[in-house]
């Protein structure tokens, strides 16, 4: 089963020149619960070294972290990471089933309620609800959703969430409120002075949101 509660996700540009596989070392030993090895710049070959030493780290680990590869489904089974993210624009998910069934968690960027229906119709494993805020990371996105966005998905379907966009130390506990089952970040992890103490105080907070609110916060799904 998949942990979304912290969910790194990479970005090797936003990590002031350190190399990805110590940022996920780093981030690991603050507690992240899942990591997502995002490269937009690396060519297949890079992308493959990485996406290996980064499962080699985390098969290393007494307790199992999730690896999910992004954009890559190829490079996913290639190096038999746990799981594969698929935006909009990607291979669609029916596709990416029939390459590897079961085998593989599928998680599916949603931008809007349809997003997330049509994604949980054709049996994805949880949704990045993208962007809740607005980020400088990624450009090409829809409009913030916002906590009320957010929350009308978390009302529309029964899946994991995890919310994704301008999540840092200050509204994280708001996107877990929301309704969401964790926060993924990049730049609040990737850009700190200190990726293993960011991730450790986003972990303490969300630890103690969890334990405050065990069945987390699903409100009653609505019709639609
Ligand atoms: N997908 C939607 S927003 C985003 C991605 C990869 C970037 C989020 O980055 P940050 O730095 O956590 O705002
Ligand atoms: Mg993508």
């Amino acid at each position: 089963m998949i942990d979304l509660s912290l969910y790194l996700v990479t970005d090797r540009r936003l990590s002031s020149g350190r190399d990805t596989v110590n940022v996920v070392a780093a981030a690991l030993r603050g507690g992240v619960s899942c990591v997502q090895l995002r490269e937009k710049q690396a060519n297949t070959r890079e992308f493959m070294e990485e996406a290996r030493a980064v499962k080699t780290l985390l098969d290393s680990l007494e307790q199992p972290v999730t690896l999910i590869i992004n954009d890559r489904l190829d490079v996913a089974m290639a190096v038999q990471a746990d799981g594969v993210h698929l935006g909009q624009n990607d291979m669609h998910i029916t596709d990416a089933r029939r390459l590897v069934g079961d085998t593989m968690i599928i998680g599916i960027s949603a931008e809007c309620i349809e997003d997330a229906l049509a994604a949980e119709r054709a049996g994805a494993d949880y949704l990045g609800i993208s962007p809740v805020y607005t980020t400088p990371t990624k450009t090409d996105t829809a409009a913030p959703l916002g906590l009320s966005g957010l929350r009308q998905i978390r009302q529309a379907v029964s899946l994991p969430l995890v919310g994704i966009g301008g999540i840092n130390n200050e509204n994280a506990l708001d996107v877990l409120g929301a309704g969401a089952d964790g926060v993924a970040v990049v730049s609040a992890i990737v850009s700190a002075p200190c990726p293993r103490s960011a991730a450790a105080s986003l972990a303490r907070e969300i630890k103690r949101f969890k334990a405050e609110h065990p069945k987390g916060m699903h409100p009653a799904p609505c019709e639609y």
